[in-house]
């Protein structure tokens, strides 16, 4: 009894010390995320020449590049707001991602970008959390950034790129 008394104010240490722990693992995955912005919206559309009218001549945003990524079967066209930008999808090939994404669900959102400066770091800590990488690795994608996909399975049903511009550094 006397024990239990002289100690009673120490019991509860081991909780502050877990408590502890759990936040600063939380507070450094936070920090190893480093998603600074959205990089970029793409938007899957039958034709970049039509859809390309709307957002020049109603939105009055400006075409600055046309884009085509072989190796993704699209042609991309690229306008910018603010620091973010719209990626317009025509697919090349009906096979390819973006052709079968229109043939199954029709024009609209296709994938949302996240810029960061470290995507090799991204990848690992998303790898870690068991989070469904279609690229493990990242690979070269429009306008030579460094870039990546997490499988739409893994986020609640949002294609999401990761992306690093290494030629800002
Ligand atoms: N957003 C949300 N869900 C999508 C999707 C998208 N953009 N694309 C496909 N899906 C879903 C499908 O609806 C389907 O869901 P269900 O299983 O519930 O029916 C599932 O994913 C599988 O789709 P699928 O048509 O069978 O296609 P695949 O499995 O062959 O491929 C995916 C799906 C996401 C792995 C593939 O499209 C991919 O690798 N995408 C990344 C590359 C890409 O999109 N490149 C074009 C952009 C170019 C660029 O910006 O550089």
């Amino acid at each position: 009894m006397v024990y239990i008394k002289k100690y009673k104010n120490y019991i509860f240490i081991p909780f502050l010390i877990k408590a502890f722990y759990i936040f600063a693992t939380l507070e450094i995955k936070i920090q190893t995320m480093e998603l600074s912005h959205i990089e970029h919206i793409g938007i899957a559309v039958k034709s970049i020449d039509e859809a390309r009218k709307y957002y020049e001549d109603v939105l009055g945003l400006k075409c600055y590049a046309i884009e085509e990524v072989k190796e993704q079967k699209v042609k991309t066209a690229f306008f910018k707001i603010g620091q973010t930008k719209i990626e317009l999808l025509e697919s090349t090939d009906p096979e390819g991602p973006v052709g079968k994404f229109i043939e199954k669900k029709g024009e609209g959102i296709h994938h949302i970008a996240f810029a960061t400066k470290n995507i090799e770091k991204v990848l690992q800590t998303l790898d870690a959390d068991g989070v469904n990488l279609i690229d493990k690795a990242p690979r070269k994608g429009a306008e030579g950034l460094d870039i990546a996909f997490i499988h739409p399975k893994s986020t609640f049903g949002v294609l999401t790129e990761i992306c690093e511009d290494k030629n800002q550094k």
